[in-house]
C-alpha cells in the first residue's frame, strides 16, 4: 500500500532538494504535481483542495523564497503538511487504569476485519500488561462465534461466549464475568452491519449505552478506499466512533483512506492491519507514513538540515556586518559551530556570504580549523571581539592557553584580518552585492 504514491511524491522530492532557488513557479508546478498523486492515489478531494491551498500559501511566505535552502524548506512543509494530514501524532488507546474495566467496541461493515481485528488488538494489550479478554457478540453469523474462539485459542486470550442469547446479553454478562474474574479490558466482536440498516444500528446503539466503552472503534477495510471515509462517517453520526482501525493494509489499494480519515472526519486512525496473522498489526505513526510517502529517510535528513541551516535573519545580520567590517572572532567561532552541524566544508562557504572569494579550500582544511577553534576559545570575550588589541604577549597566552605555537596565532589574526578586509570591499561592490542578495533571495 501507498506505494505508487510514494514513488511519485518522492520522485517530486529528490528534483525539488537539489534546487538553489525557488520561483514561484516551481512551487505551483511542484503543488500540481503533488496534487494529481494524491487524487491518483485516491484521497478525497476536499482534502487534496485543502491540502494544495496550504501548502502553496506557506510556500510563497517569506521562510521558503528567501531561505537559504529553499528546495529543503519547501520539502519541509510538504511533509508537516502530510503529517497533520494524517493526524500528526500517534493517537493511543484511551483505556482506563489496570484496576477499572476498559472496554473496546469494534464495529464496521460484513469481512472488514473485526473478528481479526479483535484477536490482533487482544494480542498486542496483552504484550503491554493488559489482561483483556474477548467478547463473541457477533450472533448473526453462526460461524462467528467459532472463529473468535479460534483466534482466542491461538493468542491465548479467553473468549466469552453464550448459545441461544443476544448480543446485549452477552455483552452485560461478560462484563460481570470480567469483572469478577479480574480481566481489565473487553475487546467486543460485533456483527458486520450496513448504517442503512435501521434495526442493526439501533442494536450497536443499544451495546454502546450497555457497555459505556473506552473505545469505540470503527474497523475499515483500507482495500475500500473512499467508501472506508464514508462508512467511517456514517458510523460516526448514527453510533459515534472514538478512532478507526484500518485493516488490509497490506493491500494494494493505494492508500486514500488512510490519507483522507482525519481530515474528513476528524476521528484518528489508531492501528493499521498489515496481514492475516494476529500479530499483523501496527500502531498508526503518521510521522513514519509521511517520510514513507516521501521517500523515508531523505526527508527526515533534509527537514532535519533545514532547521539547522542559517536562517535569512542571521544572514543578513551577518552580511551587514561584514560590510561595516564588525565581523569579529565571536562571529568567526559561530561559523565553526555551524559547520559542525553542517557538517562540510562547502556549507560552510556557502553560508557566509563573500566567503566563496575571500577564502580559499587551503585555508579551511579541518585540522586547521580545529586548531583555529581552539586559539579563539582561548581568547578573552575582549579579545575576540576587537582583534586589534591582540598584542604580542596577548598571542604568547593564547598560544599556550590552545596548545599552538605562537605563528599559528599570529597566521590566524593575520587571515581574519585580511579575510574581514576582502569581504569588506567585496560586499561593497554593487554588482558582488547583487549577486549576494540574490543568493538569499531578497
Ligand atoms: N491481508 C489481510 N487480511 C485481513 C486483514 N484483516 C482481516 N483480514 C482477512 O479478512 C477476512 C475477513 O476478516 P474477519 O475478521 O472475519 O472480518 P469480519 O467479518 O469483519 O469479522 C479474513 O479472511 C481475514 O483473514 C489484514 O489486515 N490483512
Ligand atoms: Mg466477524
Amino acid at each position: 500500500m501507498l506505494e505508487r504514491i510514494s514513488d511519485k511524491l518522492a520522485g517530486i522530492v529528490r528534483q525539488l532538494s537539489g534546487k538553489a532557488q525557488i520561483t514561484e513557479k516551481n512551487i505551483q508546478d511542484t503543488v500540481n504535481e503533488i496534487k494529481i498523486a494524491l487524487l491518483e492515489a485516491d484521497v478525497n478531494l476536499r482534502v487534496v483542495r485543502r491540502f494544495v491551498n496550504q501548502t502553496i500559501e506557506e510556500a510563497r511566505g517569506e521562510g521558503v523564497l528567501k531561505s537559504v535552502t529553499p528546495g529543503q524548506q519547501f520539502i519541509k512543509i510538504i511533509h508537516d503538511k502530510m503529517v497533520s494530514l494524517l493526524g500528526d501524532s500517534r493517537q493511543t488507546l484511551q483505556l482506563k487504569g489496570p484496576d477499572t474495566l476498559s472496554t473496546i467496541l469494534l464495529m464496521g461493515l460484513q469481512g472488514s476485519g473485526k473478528t481479526t481485528t479483535a484477536a490482533k488488538l487482544g494480542l498486542a494489550l496483552k504484550k503491554e500488561g493488559r489482561k483483556p479478554m474477548l467478547v463473541a457478540a457477533d450472533l448473526v453469523r453462526p460461524a462467528a462465534v467459532e472463529q473468535l474462539r479460534v483466534l482466542g485459542e491461538s493468542v491465548n486470550i479467553e473468549v466469552y461466549r453464550e448459545d441461544d442469547s443476544t448480543p446485549q446479553t452477552v455483552v452485560k454478562n461478560a462484563i460481570a464475568y470480567a469483572k469478577k474474574n479480574q480481566f481489565n479490558t473487553l475487546i467486543i466482536d460485533t456483527a458486520g452491519r450496513l448504517h442503512v440498516d435501521e434495526k442493526m444500528m439501533a442494536e450497536i446503539r443499544e451495546i454502546r449505552v450497555l457497555c459505556a466503552p473506552s473505545e469505540c472503534l470503527l474497523v475499515a477495510d483500507a482495500m475500500s478506499g473512499q467508501q472506508a471515509v464514508e462508512v467511517a462517517g456514517e458510523f460516526d453520526k448514527t453510533v459515534g466512533i472514538t478512532g478507526v482501525i484500518l485493516s488490509k493494509f497490506d493491500s494494494d489499494a493505494r492508500g486514500g483512506a488512510a490519507l483522507s480519515l482525519k481530515s474528513v472526519i476528524g476521528k484518528p486512525l489508531k492501528y493499521i492491519g498489515t496481514g492475516e496473522k494476529v500479530d499483523d498489526l501496527e500502531p498508526f505513526y503518521p510521522e513514519r507514513i509521511a517520510s514513507r510517502i516521501l521517500g523515508m529517510g531523505d526527508v527526515v535528513t533534509l527537514v532535519e538540515k533545514a532547521q539547522n541551516t542559517i536562517d535569512v535573519h542571521e544572514a543578513e545580520k551577518l552580511q551587514k556586518k561584514l560590510q561595516s567590517a564588525t565581523f569579529t572572532l565571536e562571529d568567526y567561532l559561530e561559523q565553526f559551530s555551524r559547520l559542525k552541524k553542517m557538517g562540510s566544508i562547502q556549507s560552510l562557504i556557502e553560508m557566509i556570504p563573500g566567503a566563496r572569494g575571500a577564502l580559499s579550500e587551503d585555508d579551511i582544511d579541518p585540522e586547521g580549523m580545529k586548531r583555529e577553534e581552539a586559539i579563539i576559545l582561548s581568547m578573552t570575550l575582549d579579545e575576540r571581539r576587537n582583534h586589534r588589541i591582540i598584542g604580542p604577549s596577548r598571542r604568547r597566552r593564547i598560544a599556550k592557553g590552545s596548545g599552538t605555537p605562537v605563528f599559528e596565532v599570529n597566521r590566524l589574526l593575520k587571515k581574519f584580518e585580511t579575510m574581514r578586509l576582502t569581504m569588506k570591499k567585496a560586499t561593497k561592490n554593487k554588482k558582488y552585492q547583487a549577486k549576494l542578495m540574490s543568493q538569499f533571495g531578497a
